[in-house]
């Protein structure tokens, strides 16, 4: 997913303790000189950089790494445990009988967020949610909130010809007394303008809301951090929201907004449909920023639209090197519910699946193309084909390539593709690390992060 310049960035650094057994006084240097630089570019601010830098180094100093593990292992160890550390841990919110109050600069992703709460928490804490818009600036802002939660049941309230905020947030709080969880959506500014702090300070006031979260885009660099800050001195930020993290590869700087507000963040929000909202946790989040990937993530996905058992068995299938087309299928199947491949190969180990989670965008987008024609194409096969690809002689992938208004060529394709799958998934199977991490996983319902589980 995102961040991905800063992950590479870090196995950058640490590529100069590859094959190392003992630490030597240049390679260390070389290190964290080039760490100190990606986590720079990432938007990391000073203190903070130097702070893990400097930290991660006395502990390479101290720590002897335990047997069997190499240097290079050692370090990301230490470094996982200190980005997670500087993150905090995550934060469990419950929503009953509370009023939030989402604030943040123009365009951050405040509307947005706020449908997104509302139906996370209505689906995940099956609370009666309403929401207040109270964005008297952003013309239209009513009607695109309605229209992100139509069909749900989450009260919205609104005047979308009222021009005081006050006015909206008194009134639609007394409308909205029967909900269990209201949440207010504000008006955003280039930046925090006097007009922008007197409209909040009252709201804030009438709303007594007692969770006062700031939206912040991924994308702000190293501004966040003030910004967060001023939002903190004026409503006292309680949580934090960082949104397109699913477009980025920089976000150092929201996270510094952490450090400004010493809120945790409570959620992230990877896209712009309703249903991109994640909840932030910063082990799973810290492990999938290393490549270490987040196997546990991708069953989690959409757990609405995706049959858990499913995606379970399907992944015991994969890594028993038993791959059907038919499990192929399923698999794009999944995929195509989980989105984009781009979010699905962020929840892989770097360097699974012949280390696409480093494919390049173009590369990425002609996956996707692909996708979408195998699926026309397994469209015209029957289940004893999807079964049996290997026995697909001639006439029936003339018959399929008819079918399906294709090349026979890209029937061959589709074969190819599935047999060299096929191939990958054994060795994977075999891959004793991975197995034992997939193991491990299934029994305890989570991933656990030790020098064994490591991809490398
Ligand atoms: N890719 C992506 N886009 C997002 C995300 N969250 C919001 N957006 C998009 O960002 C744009 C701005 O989102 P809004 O929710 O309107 O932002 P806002 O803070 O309410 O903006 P103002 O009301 O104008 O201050 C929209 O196009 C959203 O679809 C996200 O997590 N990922
Ligand atoms: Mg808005």
């Amino acid at each position: 997913m995102a961040l991905e310049g800063l992950s590479k960035g870090i196995f950058r650094s640490l590529g100069f303790l590859k094959s190392k057994r003992r630490l030597d006084e240049e390679e260390l240097r070389d290190m964290t000189k080039s760490l100190r630089r990606a986590l720079q570019e990432a938007d990391f601010n000073v203190r903070q950089t130097k702070e893990i830098v400097e930290r991660l180094e006395a502990r390479m100093r101290e720590e002897e790494p335990r047997p069997g593990i190499t240097l290079q292992t050692h370090a990301m160890n230490i470094l996982y445990t200190e980005l997670v550390r500087l993150l905090g841990p995550s934060a469990e919110f419950r929503p009953h009988g509370s009023t939030l109050l989402l604030v943040g600069l123009y365009g951050q992703g405040k509307t947005t967020t706020t449908a997104k709460l509302a139906d996370w928490y209505r689906k995940k804490h099956g609370v009666r949610v309403a929401v207040i818009e109270a964005d008297v600036h952003r013309p239209g802002a009513y009607a695109q909130l309605s229209q992100l939660l139509e069909g749900t049941s989450v009260q919205v309230y609104g005047e979308p010809d009222t021009k005081d905020a006050a006015t909206i947030v008194r009134n639609g709080l007394e409308a909205t007394s029967s909900a269990d969880f209201v949440i207010i959506d504000t008006a955003g500014r280039h930046e925090l303008d006097e007009e922008l702090v007197v409209e909040l300070d009252e709201i804030a006031a009438l709303a007594q809301a007692e969770e006062r979260w700031l939206v912040i885009d991924a994308q702000v660099g190293q501004a966040a951090g003030p910004v967060a800050a001023s939002f903190h001195d004026l409503a006292g930020v309680t949580g934090i929201v960082i949104t397109k993290l699913d477009g980025t590869a920089r976000g150092g700087g929201a996270l510094s907004a952490v450090a400004a507000t010493g809120a945790p963040i409570v959620h992230i929000g990877v896209g712009e449909q309703v249903k991109d909202l994640e909840r932030f946790e910063s082990d799973r989040f810290i492990s999938r920023l290393l490549g270490m990937g987040d196997i546990q993530g991708l069953i989690d996905l959409a757990p609405e639209d995706l049959d858990e058992e499913e995606a379970m068995r399907l992944t015991q299938r994969l890594m028993s090197g038993r791959f059907t087309l038919n499990d192929m299928y399923k698999q794009m199947e999944m995929m195509s519910k989980v989105g984009t491949i781009d979010k699905l190969m962020s929840f892989l180990p770097g360097g699974m699946l012949g280390g696409m989670a480093q494919a390049s965008k173009s590369q990425k987008e002609a996956m996707q193309a692909n996708l979408d024609r195998y699926r026309v194409i397994m469209d015209s096969m029957t289940t004893w084909e999807k079964n049996e690809p290997a026995k697909i002689k001639v006439e029936r992938v003339r018959r399929i390539a008819r079918g399906s208004g294709v090349k026979e060529k890209d029937v061959r394709e589709l074969i190819g593709q599935w047999n060299r799958s096929r191939k990958m998934m054994k060795g994977m199977g075999g891959n004793r690390r991975l197995n034992k991490q997939m193991r491990k996983m299934m029994k305890e319902g989570e991933m656990e992060l030790d020098g064994d589980s490591l991809p490398f």
